[in-house]
């Protein structure tokens, strides 16, 4: 599919016999080649030109992929991560490459000068975090490449993704209903979410601050793609706020400007409870603590996050304890949870089946990442509309999760034509399904990777 081509073109994948296979093993090619060229001596860069050092739930993502063509590097790739964690559990979204130049990404790691807080690595790291997709991944990656090896790795994992857990369920449970709260949108990796405009037009900024430093990613991709200057002034001022208080988490709720607990974030908390259940069962641990917690993280999402009035979750700002109206991807992510009640799922299920997601079991649209028929949705403007492979992912798996074949095929087909059309981009038109973002972006063909072995 080219740019303007309607990305509903699946028929054509779906194609029987030898050219179809060989329309797959083309595509499966151009994710290996991607992941290949994004490798960087101990982990994979999202993208060599927007995002140059490696993230977090980035890095998750491209294990499952890896899982399937390259299982080391699946587990370097996380142990290397890993390997960056904090003294208090926190994985850091960012973990600078000190071999790159100063100016290679902003913020860099000497606006985030980490170094001076507590329990912070030896190497430059961010202060904040990223939704836990670890453990799952994990999973994930010794299920598809299981061996002695992976065994082992799991072992060297387990202690670091739960001391993840503990850090998540505790310093920042900061609203005290037992779910995650979030400081900053990047946290949430879908940084400016229609769902962050309420809190975050609550953030003191000025969008003139941004005179004083050099956004990198307007330089590689289009502006009007990307975060607004306004956005980033908040974006900055939110970090100054943490890394102020040396990126301690007591006491937030009097001194932070941003505290929202995501339905994304707390929904891969669960999943991650659950993947840890089965991942002790394979190394000896017990598995009956993170049963009981994965139940407790459902109910306090369902308690929560859920609107009954409108049928999905939405992200709950604590500062003023109101949900945020939005309906966007994120309300649809806690589908990932195996013990989400029927009541959410049908109810989830009719809200992506209808007219603002349009899930189906043919697609005529990719799967967007905000409600479609909202006055404010923009197809090309980064998570405020267009399509990307990771949420479509997350979706996918949910749908299998909760036994809708037909839901699952249809989505799947529509992510692997986005690919075929366009090449493993960043983000995709929600229309057209055009290009949009990083060319060669590793999430897209790692995801894609996992996709094409279950179909
Ligand atoms: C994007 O976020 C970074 C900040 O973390 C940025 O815009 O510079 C998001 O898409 C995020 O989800 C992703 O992890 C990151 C790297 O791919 O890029």
């Amino acid at each position: 599919m080219s740019a303007g081509t309607p990305s509903g073109a699946p028929g054509r994948l779906r194609a029987a016999g030898r050219a179809g296979a060989e329309r797959l093993a083309a595509l499966r090619r151009l994710a290996v080649s991607t992941l290949d060229a994004n490798w960087e001596h101990d982990h994979t860069v999202p993208s060599r030109t927007l995002y140059p050092h490696q993230w977090s739930w980035d890095s998750a993502f491209i294990a499952v992929g890896l899982a399937h063509v390259r299982p080391d590097r699946a587990w370097r790739e996380l142990d290397t991560l890993f390997a960056a964690q904090w003294a208090d559990g926190r994985v850091p979204h960012i973990v600078f490459n000190p071999a790159l130049r100063a100016g290679a990404y902003f913020p860099g790691p000497e606006f985030w000068d980490a170094a001076r807080a507590d329990g912070a690595p030896a190497g430059a790291t961010s202060g904040i975090v990223q939704p836990p997709v670890h453990a799952p991944a994990a999973w994930l990656v010794h299920r598809r490449a299981p061996s002695a090896a992976s065994v082992a790795a799991l072992r060297r994992l387990y202690p670091r993704l739960v001391a993840q857990q503990r850090y998540l369920t505790g310093r920042r449970d900061v609203g005290g209903g037992g779910l995650a709260a979030i400081v900053h949108p990047w946290e949430s990796g879908l940084d400016n979410s229609p769902a962050w405009d309420a809190p975050m037009a609550a953030v003191p900024a000025d969008e003139a601050v941004m005179r004083a430093y050099r956004r990198h990613d307007t330089a590689h991709a289009d502006a009007a793609h990307r975060p607004t200057d306004l956005d980033y002034a908040r974006y900055v001022a939110l970090v100054e706020s943490y890394r102020t208080g040396r990126y301690r988490d007591d006491a937030l709720a009097g001194r932070h400007p941003f505290l929202v607990e995501c339905p994304l974030v707390n929904a891969a908390l669960g999943a991650a409870e659950h993947a840890l259940a089965r991942i002790a069962t394979v190394i000896g641990a017990d598995p009956g603590p993170h049963r009981g917690r994965a139940a407790r993280t459902t109910q306090a999402l369902i308690d929560r996050l859920w609107d009954p009035a409108t049928g999905t979750f939405h992200p709950r700002d604590l500062r003023t304890d109101r949900l945020v109206p939005a309906r966007t991807v994120l309300g649809l992510i806690p589908l990932i949870l195996p013990d989400l009640p029927d009541r959410q799922v049908r109810a989830l299920l009719a809200e992506a089946r209808s007219p603002r997601f349009g899930l189906a079991a043919r697609m005529d649209r990719p799967l967007p990442t905000y409600d479609r028929t909202a006055p404010d949705f923009e197809p090309l403007r980064y998570w405020r509309g267009p399509s990307w492979l990771n949420t479509g992912w997350l979706v996918w798996r949910g749908l299998l999760i909760h036994d809708r074949p037909d839901l699952a095929a249809g989505l799947r087909e529509s992510m692997l034509a986005l690919v075929a059309g366009a090449g493993c981009h960043e983000y995709f038109h929600p229309d057209t399904g055009a290009g949009l973002g990083s060319p060669a972006f590793s999430w897209t063909a790692a995801l894609l990777l996992d996709a094409l072995a279950e179909g």
